[in-house]
């Protein structure tokens, strides 16, 4: 007699201040359930209502073993397919099954998966700095901590802020990374009179400081350290070629979305010019962004944000994609993967063998308590437990705790800010 869905709902919480929405599948089999990661930070509600509305309906009383079937049938019954909600949706599902494949096996996914090809996932995390003195600081924090692997950002995202009175913030002074300074340097950008509130900044500025920061810190620190830097696709495409090759002396482990996805056909410019390691891929949702990538050896490195092509599923398929062609992994780990995501990423990492490095915002309190059984950082590496499936849980009652609203950090009554990136001119640019 099958294991059949009995119920399947999604759950959106902020412990941390940031929002996440995870997906708890129940079953025929009292008290077995699993939980999987559905998080699209910037349209939660969206999400919730493509699970409890559309795909809850769609596969009450199916066969919990039939992971890729449900996979297929929830991708195509809403005929037009590839979003970030809906796959965030089906990917909350999707995990959620291998949790309960996991428990049903009696064993952790990584096992399920084929078993470890290391023990440890080596990880990188943010330095962040509003001069490069404050980023070196920050670096030489992460390795006291044993962090090998070091993102080096000089205020967030390319940009500086401008205060904006009209959206009552003052985006510079809001903290974000926890280190650096949400928006970037201050003060540099020049908008013509009336320009429209928002995060701006200059692309010109941005480059040179950068190149600066890190001559800065490389001149320091020597070239042992693996540093990395994500341009967060801040920069038109020829600057984005130029920046590139002009970063080359500093030895990067890689250069992050150096274009937008819109733009990816310049992967093969800079391909031609510049021999800095290439990442990409947080922003896709659709194969055809990344087949090109992969195919054409455009990237070295794949950053999907897993919930958002759609779960465990296809992110074993695109693994193998890529290491037919020597693209290594290095999953999306920022503060909006919840958790549950975090072990997703990790049990994944244990099991690939082209697995490249694994991008870790951390767990601030109360995310541990909210989700029982986190991976665990020891000098510098994740560890997963050995539970069965996923390892992980959610504590429904503390997650009510902390409900999504306005004032979450990321937007005030549903208005996102830091997306609102312009250019000196006010022309609004790609985040
Ligand atoms: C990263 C990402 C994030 C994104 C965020 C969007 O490299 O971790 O660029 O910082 O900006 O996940 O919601
Ligand atoms: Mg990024």
């Amino acid at each position: 007699m099958p294991i059949t869905i009995t119920n399947v709902k999604c759950i959106l919480t902020a412990p941390a201040g940031i929002g996440l929405a995870v997906v708890k599948v129940e079953t025929s089999d009292a008290g077995l359930y699993g939980v999987g990661c559905a998080t699209f930070t910037q349209r939660l509600t969206l999400v919730k209502a493509a699970v409890e509305d559309y795909l809850k309906p769609l596969l009450l009383g199916r066969d919990v073993a039939r992971i890729e079937d449900i996979w297929q049938l929830c991708y195509q019954n809403s005929y037009w397919r590839n979003g970030p909600a809906l796959n965030n949706a089906i990917s909350g599902v999707d995990q959620a099954l291998w949790d309960i494949k996991g428990k049903l096996a009696n064993m952790p996914l990584y096992d399920l998966l084929g078993g470890k090809s290391r023990d440890g996932v080596a990880v990188y995390r943010h330095a962040d700095g509003r001069d490069p003195q404050e980023v070196l600081d920050n670096v030489y924090r992460l390795k006291e901590q044993g962090i090998m692997y070091i993102r080096c950002q000089l205020g967030g995202y390319g940009g500086l802020a401008k205060q904006d009175e009209a959206l009552g913030r003052r985006a510079q002074e809001k903290p974000y990374n926890n280190v650096g300074v949400y928006g970037g340097i201050k003060g540099q950008a020049r908008s013509p009179e009336g320009a429209l509130p928002g995060e701006y900044y200059d692309p010109d500025v941005y480059v040179l400081s950068v190149e600066k920061m890190f001559d800065y810190v490389r001149s320091r620190i020597g070239f042992e350290t693996p540093l990395l830097h994500d341009v967060h696709e801040r920069l038109p495409p020829i600057e984005a070629v130029r920046f590139a090759k002009r970063l080359e002396p500093y030895r990067l482990f890689f250069l992050e979305d150096a274009l937008a996805p819109e733009d990816i056909e310049w992967f093969r410019r800079i391909r031609q010019h510049a021999t800095v390691p290439l990442a990409m891929g947080e922003l896709f949702t659709h194969p055809l962004e990344w087949k090109p990538l992969i195919t054409e050896q455009l990237i070295d490195f794949i950053r999907v944000h897993i919930s958002a092509i759609g779960g465990i599923t296809p992110a074993r398929k695109l693994a193998a994609l890529c290491e037919a062609f020597g693209v290594r992994t290095a999953w999306h780990g920022p503060g909006d993967v919840s958790p549950v995501g975090h072990a997703a990423n990790v049990h994944l990492d244990l099991h690939l063998h082209n697995f490249g490095i694994q991008e870790f915002s951390g767990f601030p309190d109360p995310l541990p308590e909210v989700f029982p059984g986190c991976p665990e950082l020891r000098d510098g590496y994740l560890y997963a437990n050995d539970k069965p499936g996923l390892g992980i849980d959610i504590d429904e009652k503390l997650a009510a705790k902390y409900p999504i609203h306005g004032d979450t950090g990321q937007f005030k009554g549903g208005v996102i800010y830091w997306t609102q990136s312009r250019l000196p001119d006010g022309t609004l640019w790609r985040p």
